[in-house]
């Protein structure tokens, strides 16, 4: 049996809809990152990302987490990767060849992609939308994203709107929530029309949507 810890507003939203897309049965434990409560030390805070009891479990603090028997994996992106090899069906690997290649957009998009991208959602919550610091930073993300984005523009055009095998499989959930953040500079996103056109297509699955509608519903 599954167990992930985390909240919709964080990136388990990754495994969340994996875990919709697949119909898998799990169970959510929630944990709030320490960052959006007040006193998280004090003695009711809900289980959050500084709780001994939850570092105890997971030392690297962040979330999500997940449990699967006795196994106990960290990482967002291998957490999902793992989901997708045990009970992803067609959204998992067929092969070797096709699981290396999932990391290898995996890492890509964790190491190239999310860091600029997450970058713009920053600036805009700090600085505020509109204000000169907040587009400094913002034109500083995207010239950092130029490239990923060429490079991803290109090989969804060649490979009919997916990343791995011509289907819709776990790297493309994994890059579209790492694209996600970028989402703000909405004519930015329409120079890589491929890439565009394939956000919106993850975005519209049921799944995504369902993931969604329960993140909203989650309090901020
Ligand atoms: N690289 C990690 C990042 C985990 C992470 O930083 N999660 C954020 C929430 S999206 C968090 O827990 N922040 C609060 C904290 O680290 O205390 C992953 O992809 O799982």
């Amino acid at each position: 049996m599954l167990t992930l810890y985390g909240v919709y507003r964080s990136r388990a939203s990754r495994n969340l809809w994996l875990l919709e897309e697949t119909g898998t049965p799990f169970t959510l434990v929630p944990v709030i990152q320490a960052n959006r409560l007040k006193a998280p030390l004090a003695p009711d805070a809900p289980l959050n990302t500084l709780s001994p009891a939850y570092l105890a479990m997971n030392p690297a603090g962040g979330v999500p987490f997940l449990t699967d028997g006795a196994l106990k994996l960290s990482e967002s992106l291998a957490i999902n990767l793992h989901i997708a090899r045990s009970r992803g069906g067609a959204l998992g690997p067929r092969d070797a060849a096709e699981d290396a290649v999932m990391q290898q957009w995996a890492l890509y998009a964790v190491a190239s992609v999310e860091p600029h991208a997450i970058g713009i959602m920053y600036a805009l919550r700090d600085y505020g939308a509109g204000t000169p610091a907040a587009t400094a930073a913002i034109d500083a993300m995207k010239r950092n994203l130029e490239r990923p984005f060429g490079v991803l523009d290109g090989v969804l055009a060649a490979g009919g709107g997916h990343l791995v095998g011509g289907r819709f499989t776990v790297a493309d959930i994994n890059m579209a929530e790492c694209v996600r953040y970028a989402q703000s500079e909405a004519a930015f996103l329409a120079g890589y029309p491929a890439l565009d056109a394939w956000l919106k297509a993850c975005q519209a699955r049921p799944a995504f949507r369902a993931m969604w509608a329960r993140r909203l519903a989650e309090p901020e």
